[in-house]
């Protein structure tokens, strides 16, 4: 991207860099926890600088003007990473280990597993500053709830849609629910396994 052109300016270095140490903490924490305990809690873990394109609309959706300070202090998503674990309970541990990581703040957090969407999202979001300095959105959800995400997002795109809207919106409402019985099922048996 041209630093000249970016709507994050001179800062845009500094995010991939930022993007990218919380990464490698993220692989340090996952480390660790397989070595004391035997288990990973991430199946995998995404990261992204949201376009320019993206970051542009995003303002205007917002009624900001289109410029770094709304970029980066205004909107929290200019760095946005995805952890999808296994099971549940894997999202609250990855989020207090996060929590412990030095000069990592918590701003924001919102828990669409407990408080679902209304159209079935779940996801446990939070907004961090980084160093005082940006800020970042973690999306942490289990592996049902990304496959559930990416075709209801998939879907938002699809224009040729409109006849059977309705049935569809209930039905992916009826398949995230579903999902979410599946992974409380799943989270039950590991429990049961690790009693054992
Ligand atoms: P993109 O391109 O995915 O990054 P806020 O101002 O914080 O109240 P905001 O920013 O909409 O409002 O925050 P929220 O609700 O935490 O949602 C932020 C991101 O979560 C979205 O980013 C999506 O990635 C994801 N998300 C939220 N709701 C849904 C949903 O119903 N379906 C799907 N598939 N994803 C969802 P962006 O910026 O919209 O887009």
């Amino acid at each position: 991207m041209e630093i000249s052109n970016s709507i994050y300016g001179d800062m845009y270095p500094y995010l991939i860099e930022t993007m990218d140490r919380l990464t490698c903490h993220i692989e340090a924490i996952r480390e660790d926890m397989k070595r004391s305990n035997g288990m990973d809690p991430v199946e995998h873990v995404l990261g992204r600088i949201k376009s320019e394109e993206s970051m542009r609309e995003k303002c205007r959706r917002n009624d900001l003007p289109e410029d770094k300070d709304s970029a980066l202090d205004k909107i929290h998503d200019a760095i946005g990473i995805r952890i999808v674990c296994a099971f549940i309970d894997d999202v609250y541990v990855m989020r207090d280990k996060i929590l412990e990581l030095e000069g990592i703040e918590l701003f924001k957090e919102k828990d669409y597993i407990k408080h679902v969407k209304p159209n079935g999202y779940r996801s446990f979001h939070m907004i961090i500053r980084v160093d005082g300095k940006v800020y970042a959105e973690i999306q942490l959800r289990t592996i049902s709830m990304d496959t559930w995400a990416a075709l209801e997002h998939h879907m938002k795109y699809k224009k040729n849609i409109q006849g059977n809207n309705e049935l569809i919106v209930r039905e992916l409402k009826r398949c995230a629910d579903e999902l979410a019985s599946t992974d409380e099922s799943m989270q039950t048996l590991k429990d049961m396994i690790n009693d054992l």
